[in-house]
């Protein structure tokens, strides 16, 4: 495959409703597409953060900076460019998992195009329909999140999430337990809020029955959920933590997590999300496929992988609807609690030029073959 032109796509889409977690409110998903064009085909992807370091330190213009300077150019200059050799060629390149994650799923979806072969196919699916879970904002009141939560569950969601912050915590979710009752699948999202001192707080969530709770300290603090994880009866999973098979591993080994959020924009891509569930699976550590909010494009990317055996509990997948009024591709349905795994070549879903005419802000072209820069 020889890669023709790289183009940045700058894309905003406003939410059906704004989406407040611990680390952010947002009313609109700001971030940028990225399109490889190959000789044989072309390939999408879409950046998983979001214009500010909020949930991590990855940012959309931090990572376009990152992709002209170092990472497109080294890409560009294999001889013979393919989704599994573009970790090696760009892992002089410290940290940036956003950025790479979004230069090797491109290519990754042109390579599958390519070959005819759907992504989920080539990532070893082994189901056609995923378990759909949706992740619930923080809201002003306690009767807007029973009110949301309601609307959810008629639509036919499989396992609601609440996002949780100190202040925000223990009332919405004996709340949402009283309404809808012990055999509700609910879960806590933290997104880094809490510290090992509000240890004794958190197990004011232990009689609630959660399924887990996603993060609740801070991103580098190891050794944190390795002794909140002896205090708490709720099953620790880990989320922002967990930016790469090695530190998937060691936080396993160590006791830090009994579940794993996996996030392919935030271990780099695909091909290490799977080493992830590979560890996960022969550590029998349930995983479920994390989100950020994508548009169809990403979001049928991560259908593939959540296809893949280990994704034992609902994913943070749900249909275009909770959250967009018009999505960049068809709309995905929610069919009796799941979602449909695409089965087309690549990712299976294709841009609508019309949606993304509406939508795009700018395009920046990364690389064209012939010119320089
Ligand atoms: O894509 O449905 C989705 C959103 C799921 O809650 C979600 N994502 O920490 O897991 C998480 C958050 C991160 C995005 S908000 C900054
Ligand atoms: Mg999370």
């Amino acid at each position: 495959m020889k890669i023709e032109l790289i183009e940045l796509v700058e894309i905003r889409l406003p939410l059906v409703r704004p989406f407040r977690t611990s680390c952010a409110s947002d009313t609109e998903r700001h971030t940028f597409l990225l399109r490889v064009v190959t000789d044989a085909a072309e390939g999408w992807a879409e950046f998983g953060g979001d214009p500010e370091p909020l949930y991590s330190a990855e940012f959309a213009v931090g990572a376009e900076r990152v992709l002209l300077d170092h990472l497109v150019p080294r890409v560009t200059a294999l001889h013979r460019p393919s989704a599994a050799r573009i970790a090696a060629a760009l892992s002089p390149v410290k940290g940036h998992h956003m950025a790479k994650a979004l230069l090797e799923t491109a290519i990754l979806d042109a390579e599958c195009r390519a070959h005819a072969m759907p992504l989920a196919t080539y990532l070893g699916a082994v189901r056609d329909r995923v378990p759909a879970g949706v992740s619930v904002g923080i809201t002003d009141t306690i009767a807007e999140l029973l009110k949301s939560v309601s609307g959810y569950l008629e639509q036919g969601y499989v396992r609601i999430k609440l996002k949780i912050e100190p202040g925000w915590d223990v009332e919405p979710v004996r709340a949402v337990r009283r309404e809808f009752g012990d055999e509700l699948a609910l879960q806590v999202d933290a997104n880094t809020a809490y510290s090992l001192t509000d240890a004794e707080h958190l197990r004011g969530l232990d009689e609630f029955g959660l399924v887990q709770i996603e993060q609740p300290l801070g991103e580098d603090d190891l050794r944190g959920h390795i002794e909140l994880a002896k205090l708490l009866r709720t099953p620790i999973c880990l989320d922002e933590s967990i930016r790469s098979a090695r530190e998937a591993a060691a936080a396993i080994a160590l006791g830090a997590c009994r579940i794993i959020n996996i996030k392919p924009s935030r271990v780099g891509g695909y091909l290490e999300a799977r080493r992830i569930h590979d560890i996960c699976a022969a550590h029998g550590i349930p995983v479920w496929c994390g989100g950020m909010l994508e548009t169809g494009i990403g979001r049928a990317q991560n259908l593939a992988l959540a296809a893949l055996p280990g994704f034992v509990l609902p994913s943070d997948i749900s249909a275009s609807s909770r959250y967009y009024a018009e999505d960049l591709t068809d709309a995905f349905e929610l069919d009796n609690g799941c979602l449909s795994v695409p089965d087309g070549p690549g990712s299976g879903v294709t841009v609508r030029p019309a949606a993304l005419g509406r939508y795009a802000v700018s395009t920046r072209k990364l690389y064209k073959r012939g010119s320089t820069r």
